[in-house]
């Protein structure tokens, strides 16, 4: 005699199993939602559908997984999950698994998560702020990885426009926008630290990529956690949507919106629709509502309180706290195993034994209906990537990572059972992404950075450099290390600058920089001294510069008669002053040897002569007038003496121009080379050849290299050639090229412009850089070389000359910090305070190098207040200077011109420097 009792519980467990039989997905509905998921998908990467494609299929612009030649250190931030991180990631190629990283959590407080998109991304910033005081890195530029988990319109690796939020987010004025902007805004709007923002990444994709790290056979990123979604390597060829058919780019398919055309409505409960309908974005996320982290919870409780008021469960009581949206945390499903009872307490209900068996078998039926949700989306994945490359079997490899994924006792398993039943041509394996999608995007801003991390360094490298240097400048002083030195530290035999005495009227030619300049150069004393200046620029013709010594000066020779005759002077025998700018032996002031030529100059016959001697040779060969020359200086004398004019304190003379170098007033006692102790003289570094020994091979990339074997000059001037503005342009060049050839820029176009050397200029690089029209420049200069740039790619050129520019302007801040510590330690004092004379095209004409220099040397230099004086009327004005006294000296015997020889000092004085 069945009772009523039994026959009451046989009704209510026939209610509960309907409830549950609905989540209850058969074999053959699973079957439907593989085939409805594949038709999604493919619609999603047709053309025409795509744009009402449920299934976005966003472009990624990740073009493949990592191959463990990444390197670097980089900064990533991973936002949209449970937690927001920022992390600093360092990876070192060769063993696998070199990879450090460093991670804070932070909170974003729901009023900033629903509040305007400013505040949020203002909190950003305040986070990556506070992690970069913590670190300690507030000063290096580090390139940002930005994992953002959400479905973004990508045009390109580094620029994508939010389509719409997901989650618990819904921050005002971000949908429709570009999110790559809104951090670089936010940023600027701080105004503390600045940050290259790389590269964008959905989570899927981090996460892909982290796993990939480990596994080559990883192609597919998946995220189970407060979102679902899924990317894979996708065809080029079946992205209609996107330029290019060869090879493959990463798709993030964003399957959370799957079911928005209503094709699994068939398998959507009320429970589905009453969560969709009490969401952030009803209508939205349909099949994310149904499998991932944020929704389970609420399904179960929408379940249990349906079952609650039909009196199945906790005697028909609901209580406060389980009508509370969102009081039922997935969490609860994962752990409904073990810590039933305390969860229901939690919740305020008083559950009998069986309302804890009904309770977890509700958990059990929406976790297991994800679980093989999720399930048959991958199946459709992994057979679609089967069917692309015509296999009958594949294997492959699914990254993995998310809470629900993580902590489900079964989600994993159901998932895993799922893709084998309905995919059983594919052996799937899925690894759990332990670093999370951090170091993932970490690896892909390494992959897109991968030619440019080698050029970004940190104060910890620029304080190497500059000691390192600061030895070479030792060895270049000393008498038994000078021979081998590669920064040969030429003594000049100018011992201070100008002191406002000099006066008279004189020529100085300015040869070696992008113009030959002839000047005459009037130095009086009416009220004030005064310098009148005129001065005219000649040609140096390839063939001239190129062609033998005599021709050379015959053509300086040639050239300074046309001066003359202008000036109307060719009868009068002015003293000239003669800039010529290459490392030059002197035994005194008018006797220069040539130690050998540098930039563009390869003049046969003149390495190892007297260039005051051929030069002389030329004007009496001419005979139509008489010469006096009475010194030749380096360009960086002549700007140190044309700023000491103005500014006593000038000390250091800097050229950052077509070549780069720098000369300081050292203490004579410590120049080996030259008689006496008493005083100073200025000391031509010629820094350009700072590495030809091999010191900087550590930092000289593959581009620089290929710099100097089509060099006239291989093997010299490396470090020149690494900064200086002979060579930036063509070392943006090289590197366009890499990138194109890697598909990473012009969809892999390649022009025989592209190609040709010396197509890209220096002055284009600064161009490039202007912050207004920049981008544009970009374009007009790109579609020259003929590769149709599009905008992404005319950022990506702005950014690789920004970080060529960078390099040189840290690398000459460490070598200038080097002068500036041993002057100070010269002058043993605890603050330096000094002028630094600069000039050259580089420095002048490019809108960042400046403040970029500066702002390095202060950071390296700290114990210093340095004025950086440019030189307004170029070195011919200080070779008049010189010239001055040094007429001066043949009449007199003047302080700063020195009648010392250049014999090296008795033995015993180096024990002492
Ligand atoms: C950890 C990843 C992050 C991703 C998250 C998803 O680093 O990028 O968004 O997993 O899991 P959730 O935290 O939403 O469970
Ligand atoms: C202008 C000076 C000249 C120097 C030149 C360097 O007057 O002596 O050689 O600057 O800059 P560049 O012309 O190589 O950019
Ligand atoms: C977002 C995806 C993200 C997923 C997992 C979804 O809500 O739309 O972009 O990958 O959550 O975090
Ligand atoms: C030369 C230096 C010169 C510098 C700047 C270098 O190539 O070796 O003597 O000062 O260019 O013009």
């Amino acid at each position: 005699m069945v009772t009523a009792v039994a026959q009451r519980l046989a009704s209510q467990r026939k209610e509960i199993d309907d409830t549950l039989a609905a989540f209850a997905l058969s074999p053959t509905q699973l079957q439907e939602v593989k085939a409805k998921m594949r038709v999604e998908l493919e619609r999603g990467l047709k053309k025409d559908s795509h744009p009402t494609a449920s299934v976005k299929m966003l472009p990624t612009y990740v073009y493949r997984t990592p191959d463990g030649t990444e390197r670097g250190k980089y900064l990533a931030l991973d936002l949209g999950g449970t937690n927001f991180r920022v992390l600093v990631v360092k990876i070192r190629t060769g063993m696998r698994n070199s990879v450090r990283m460093y991670n804070k959590i932070y909170a974003i407080p729901l009023e900033i998560m629903q509040g305007t998109g400013e505040e949020l991304f203002d909190h950003i910033v305040q986070c990556i702020s506070d992690f970069l005081d913590y670190m300690g890195m507030k000063n290096t530029r580090l390139p940002l990885g930005f994992t953002f988990s959400f479905p973004c319109n990508q045009t390109g690796i580094d620029k994508g426009d939010l389509v719409c939020w997901t989650k618990g987010f819904k921050a005002t004025e971000c949908e429709g926008y570009d999110v790559v902007d809104m951090l670089r805004e936010a940023i600027k709007r701080r105004n503390e630290f600045d940050l290259d923002i790389v590269a964008i990444v959905n989570d899927t994709v981090g996460t892909m990529m982290t796993c990939a790290y480990e596994d080559p056979k990883c192609q597919i990123g998946l995220i189970a956690g407060t979102g679902s979604n899924v990317c894979y390597m996708e065809e080029m060829k079946n992205i209609e949507f996107v330029e290019g058919d060869e090879g493959q780019m990463c798709v993030n398919t964003e399957w959370g919106g799957f079911g928005a055309n209503d094709n699994i409505e068939d398998i959507r409960t009320r429970y589905d629709r009453e969560v969709d309908g009490g969401s952030l974005n009803p209508g939205k996320q349909r099949f994310e509502k149904m499998t991932s982290g944020m929704y389970l919870g609420e399904i179960v409780r929408r379940i249990l309180i349906d079952l609650t008021k039909h009196g199945l469960l906790f005697r028909g009581r609901i209580t406060e706290r389980l009508k509370t949206k969102g009081i039922f945390e997935t969490k609860f499903l994962s752990q409904i195993e073990r810590y039933i009872r305390s969860i229901l307490q939690h919740l305020g209900l008083d559950s009998t034994c069986d309302d804890s068996i009904i309770v977890k078998e509700v958990c059990g039926a929406v976790s297991r209906r994800a679980a093989q949700l999720c399930g048959a989306g991958m199946a459709a994945v992994v057979d679609k990537i089967r069917e692309n490359r015509g296999l009958d079997n594949l294997e492959i490899t699914v990254g993995v990572d998310g809470t629900l994924y993580k902590l489900h006792p079964h989600f994993s398993t159901i998932l895993k059972d799922t893709v084998r039943e309905l995919a059983p041509n594919c052996k799937v394996d899925f690894i759990l992404s332990e670093d999370g999608s951090g170091k993932g995007a970490a690896l892909i801003t390494a992959v897109i950075d991968k030619y440019l991390y080698a050029m970004r360094f940190s104060d910890e490298t620029l304080r190497d450099i500059m000691a390192r240097f600061r030895r070479e400048m030792e060895n270049g002083l000393g008498r038994d290390t000078n021979p081998t030195a590669t920064v040969k530290m030429l003594p000049t035999f100018v011992r201070s600058i100008p002191d406002g005495s000099e006066k008279g009227d004189f020529i100085a030619l300015d040869l070696g920089g992008s113009n030959f300049r002839i000047l005459r150069v009037k130095v009086s004393h009416e009220k004030k001294q005064t310098v009148q200046m005129e001065s005219q620029i000649y040609e140096t013709p390839e063939d001239i510069i190129h062609g033998s010594g005599s021709r050379l000066f015959d053509h300086v020779a040639e050239c300074l008669g046309d001066f003359m005759e202008k000036q109307k002077i060719k009868d009068k025998k002015l003293p000239i002053g003669f800039t010529f700018s290459f490392p030059c032996a002197h035994t005194k002031l008018d006797e220069a040897v040539l130690l050998t030529w540098t930039k563009r100059f390869k003049a046969s016959g003149v390495e190892g002569m007297d260039v005051v001697k051929l030069l002389n040779k030329a004007i009496k060969k001419r005979g139509d007038y008489d010469a006096d020359i009475m010194a030749v200086v380096n360009d960086t004398v002549g700007t140190m003496m044309t700023c000491g004019f103005d500014d006593q304190r000038c000390e250091v003379g800097i050229i950052i121009g077509t070549g780069t170098n720098a000369c300081y007033m050292e203490e004579l006692r410590h120049i080996d080379l030259v008689e006496g102790d008493e005083g100073r003289m200025c000391i031509n570094t010629e820094w350009g050849a700072f590495g030809d020994d091999g010191t900087l091979e550590d930092i000289r990339t593959e581009f620089d290299r290929e710099i100097d074997r089509g060099s006239p000059n291989p093997g010299k001037q490396l470090f020149e050639k690494m900064v200086s503005g002979m060579y930036m342009g063509e070392l943006v060049r090289l590197i366009l090229v890499k990138m194109a050839k890697e598909g990473l820029l012009f969809e892999g176009r390649i022009t025989p412009e592209l190609l040709t050397k010396g197509k890209i200029e220096t002055k284009h690089v600064s161009a490039i850089e202007k912050s207004k029209e920049g981008l544009t420049k970009a374009e007009e200069i790109l579609t020259r070389l003929g590769v149709e740039p599009s905008e992404d790619d005319c950022i990506a050129v702005q950014h690789v000359c920004a970080i060529v520019s960078f390099r040189s302007a840290n690398l000459i801040a460490a070598t200038l910090g080097a002068i500036l510590t041993r002057l100070k330690d010269n002058k043993n004092t605890p603050r330096l305070r000094t002028t630094v004379g600069i000039d050259g095209s580089l420095y002048k004409m490019h809108p960042q190098y400046a403040r970029r220099l500066h702002k390095t040397v202060r950071r390296l230099v700290p114990e210093s207040d340095v004025r950086f004086l440019l030189s307004e009327s170029g070195s011919g004005k200080g070779a008049a200077m010189v010239t001055a006294w040094a007429s001066r000296l043949i009449c007199s015997d003047p302080p700063y011109i020195t009648c010392h020889s250049f014999t090296a000092k008795k033995k015993k004085k180096n024990a002492v420097s």
